[in-house]
């Protein structure tokens, strides 16, 4: 068990750090077992701040020397750091530490990655690198010396000089110390220039291990579409002269907005058309932007506090979300999002996990870049801007950057400059930060005299800590259509306030169907009674292609629960309407793709539960499966032209239109494979000249044969591929038949390429394990203890990936007894390993609680 309780950080307790850092000198002597990093760090007492003790953050380090104003001292070591006695004014603080990147397995603070030197100091790894204030108001210039023998040297900012051995790099914009890094490596770089609007010749560069050099074009591309999209959309030009961006292969997250220095996990810059799938492109540009959009949204203006977390992380992700709508189709960008958003945010908001999108305590703030922060984040956002509109959301950016430059703002200061611009009063509006929850929206209709009457009632359920909740602001799309579906209300904003409220429509002559919550106005969940007669009619007529789609899942949803909880047959209604949807030459095929695609297992577990229902995965998972057989049989007719007609000729190209096709394409191969035993999915993945047609083949045969497909002749293919090397160990569990998924995922962590070190490979056995519900939850408890075997193993090495990991259990509550019991005993397990983590320890301790 653990010895104490680990400590608690509240937002209520934040105070300014009593000096200023007028300016950073950092050196670094590189060696793997023995980096020398010498601070030359100049400080001067901060006038806003009363609170003078002299306090640095400094973890595993070897101190070696420290000096105040060239005078040896020697500071007292506190928990987390160290404190020294300072002059009253300005002082310079010298300081060498030795530090070990080759034994650094956390991958945070400096470690190395299949051979370079790399950082990640986002939240609190620059304490790995040298004593420092290491928090996000403190924020000071920095200029970098690195000596090491490495061929290629960078850090933030604008490079100084270099030389043989060295080189030396200096940023001009202030920054905190979670912006740092640095890389040293063999690396080759793909360069390309680009000039801004104000003018200024920018040198782009990604930089990859040799042998990936034919992998960066896209990347690249994605970059400058990146640079002229934020400066026409928000007038935001690059600062720098040079910007950076470096793959490296051993990464606990996606990517990192270092100033002029992102740093990405391979896996989200590399592409290529035979190695990387559409999916795989699209997310590789969607991150790119992301992280260079934080260079306003995040560095520019940073966060005073990690409590603010999700004022750059809500602002930017929503700055990526428009991106990729302006790039390719805003309705499925926006269903897309709103699956990944129900998938994982509103699974963490319905249970253990559940936390404010600004959180007010934490033990661990790795374990809150969370989907709550970022995804439900990026959501208020929208939602503001529906309140307020289009106009005065640009003239509150605006505002927002001309006020904030250079400083380490929060939520309240956010908010402020909406009311300024807009003179409303945001305190409602505020709670949406603050109490955590996906609220329901229940919705009432009456239509008396041509007066037709929606009347909404909202509720959020108790999260933790948080029993009772507010009334919110709830932004509510909504149009109204005829009985031969036209539009006889064009979308119309409802703003809501009170716990119950209705609005009316006058002068109707007949009684409406109404379309609520258009584009997903808000991040609530919707009840109302509704037959599939009308979900049908919205399918087939909604004007607005988010309630088009969202019509169609709600009927799918609905048949799949009457098959699960009354063994109902697949409704024949439900059939027709698929095939209209199917064949339907007007609808974008990825949108069909989209519609045609099957409510998860996971979801249908969700809305059982939310029914008061304790979900079986079991039978979810059969009648999944009888669904997707019904529906192969039932557009049988139709399947073989759609394929033929989704053929993209010609050489492969990721953009929106082929990529759609051919999402379309695949979903076809799909249902086709469960009628023809595979031959078509054999064909298509004998002629594939691209992964997406590859593994989409690959799937659909593991799909059909239940995970005992022969992979061999793909690994003998693309073994020298890590990234593609992923997919292989990751397709293979996700398709797994339920009662073989945890031996297919132990068979796994044998193979001679499972190197559990690495975090892409370690999630793709376990990330898939867990999203495979039927498998993960299996009777036996076999996936449970499996996970709790590796999480246990793991969590030595690299506490964040194992922290993430956990909440694969965070269902567990859903489930029936034996179930609950099962992982019960496997979470106490892991929390009573001796030494666990901080990290791990909040999380199973949240989680069980
Ligand atoms: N700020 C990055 C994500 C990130 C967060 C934490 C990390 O280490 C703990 C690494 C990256 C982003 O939003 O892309
Ligand atoms: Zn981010």
């Amino acid at each position: 068990m653990k010895d104490a309780a680990p400590q608690k950080i509240y937002l209520s307790d934040y105070t300014p750090f009593g000096y200023r850092v007028e300016e950073v000198h950092l050196t670094f002597r590189l060696a793997p077992e023995a980096t020398r990093v010498l601070s030359r760090i100049r400080f001067a007492p901060n006038p806003e701040a009363t609170d003078r003790r002299f306090f640095l953050h400094g973890e595993q380090l070897k101190l070696l020397s420290a000096r105040i104003d060239g005078a040896p001292i020697t500071p007292r070591f506190v928990d987390g750091g160290l404190e020294a006695d300072v002059p009253d004014g300005p002082f310079l603080w010298e300081a060498e530490v030795e530090i070990a990147p080759a034994k650094n397995t956390a991958l945070e603070g400096l470690y190395m990655s299949g051979g370079m030197y790399c950082t990640q100091c986002e939240a609190e790894g620059f304490r790995k690198i040298t004593y420092y204030p290491d928090r996000p108001d403190v924020m000071a210039t920095f200029t970098v010396r690195i000596e090491s023998d490495m061929p290629v040297l960078l850090s933030n900012g604008n490079p100084l000089g270099k030389g043989a051995g060295w080189a030396e790099w200096h940023d001009p914009w202030p920054k905190p110390s979670y912006l740092f890094a640095l890389v040293a490596g063999d690396l080759v770089n793909h360069a390309d220039r680009f000039t801004t609007m104000e003018g200024r010749d920018v040198e782009l560069n990604i930089w990859v291990r040799p042998g990936d050099e034919g992998k960066c074009a896209f990347g690249m591309d994605a970059l400058k579409r990146s640079m002229k999209w934020d400066e026409e959309v928000y007038g935001r030009a690059y600062d720098l002269d040079i910007f950076n961006i470096v793959a490296v292969d051993d990464f606990n997250m996606g990517a990192m907005e270092n100033k002029g220095l992102n740093i990405f996990n391979s896996s989200c810059v590399l592409a290529s058309p035979e190695t990387s799938t559409d999916a795989n492109f699209e997310r590789i540009e969607a991150i790119i932007a992301h992280e260079y959009f934080h260079n306003w949204t995040g560095n520019r203006i940073t966060c005073r506090d990690w409590f603010q977390l999700c004022l750059k992380e809500g602002l930017t992700v929503f700055r990526d979300q428009q991106f990729t709508g302006d790039q390719r189709s805003h309705a499925v960008k926006r269903i897309d999002d709103v699956l990944t958003l129900r998938g994982r945010q509103f699974r963490e908001d319905n249970g253990p996990l559940a936390h404010p999108v600004r959180p007010e305590s934490f033990v661990e703030i790795n374990n809150f870049y969370t989907a709550t922060v970022y995804e439900k984040g990026a959501e208020l956002i929208g939602m503001l801007k529906t309140l307020v509109g289009d106009a005065a959301y640009k003239e509150a950016l605006d505002l927002y950057f001309r006020r904030h430059d250079g400083q380490a703002a929060t939520i309240e200061d956010w908010l402020k400059v909406f009311e300024d611009v807009t003179g409303r009063d945001l305190s409602q509006f505020k709670l949406w930060y603050s109490q955590a929850g996906t609220p329901r929206l229940k919705v009432e209709e009456a239509f008396e005299n041509g007066t037709y009457t929606l009347t909404f009632t909202q509720s959020t359920p108790p999260t933790p800590g948080q029993p009772v909740k507010d009334p919110k602001v709830i932004p509510i799309l909504v149009g109204l259509l005829d009985d031969t579906g036209a539009e006889i209300q064009p979308t119309t904003l409802l703003e809501m306030t009170q716990e119950r409220q209705s609005f009316c429509f006058e002068g109707l002559s007949a009684r409406p169907i109404p379309s609520i919550l258009r584009n997903f106005s808000a991040p609530v969940i919707l009840q109302r009674e509704s037959s599939n007669a009308e979900r049908a009619f919205l399918l087939a007529h909604d004007t607005d292609p988010f309630n088009k789609w969202e019509a169609g899942r709600a009927l799918a949803k609905d048949v799949l629960t009457r098959m699960i909880c009354d063994g109902a047959p697949a409704d024949p209604a439900y059939l027709d309407a698929l095939q209209r949807v199917a064949r339907d030459d007007s609808l974008d095929p990825a949108f069909r793709a989209l519609a045609l695609r099957q409510p998860s297992e996971e979801d249908i577990a969700q809305t059982l539960f939310d029914a008061g229902r304790t979900p079986d995965p079991a039978r979810i998972h059969d009648a999944a499966e009888t669904l997707a057989q019904a529906r192969a049989e039932a557009l049988q007719d139709l399947l073989p032209r759609l394929y033929a007609e989704m053929h993209v000729p010609g050489p492969y190209s990721p953009d929106a239109k082929a990529a759609g096709k051919r999402a379309l394409q695949n979903t076809v191969l799909g249902l086709l494979s469960r009628l023809d035993s595979g031959e078509a999915a054999r064909r298509q993945y004998a002629a594939a000249d691209n992964m997406t047609m590859q593994l989409g083949a690959l799937a659909s045969l593991l799909t059909i044969e239940r995970g005992r497909a022969e992979t061999a002749a793909f690994y003998d293919q693309w073994k020298a591929d890590r990234l593609v090397m992923d997919k292989w160990f990751g397709l293979q569990v996700a398709c797994a038949a339920p009662e073989a998924a945890a031996e297919t995922a132990r068979a796994l962590t044998e193979h001679a390429d499972f190197d559990w070190k690495n975090p892409n490979r370690f999630r793709a056995v376990f990330g898939s394990l867990a999203t495979n519900p039927a498998g993960f939850h299996h009777e036996s408890g076999a996936g449970y203890a499996l996970l709790a075997d590796w999480l246990i193993r793991l969590d030595p090495v690299n506490p964040q990936t194992t922290a993430r990991m956990c909440s694969a259990f965070e269902t567990w509550r859903r489930y029936d007894a034996d179930r609950q019991g099962l992982i019960r005993a496997q979470l106490e397990r892991i929390l009573n390993q001796p030494g666990l983590s901080r990290d791990t320890t909040e999380m199973i301790t949240r989680i069980l609680e």
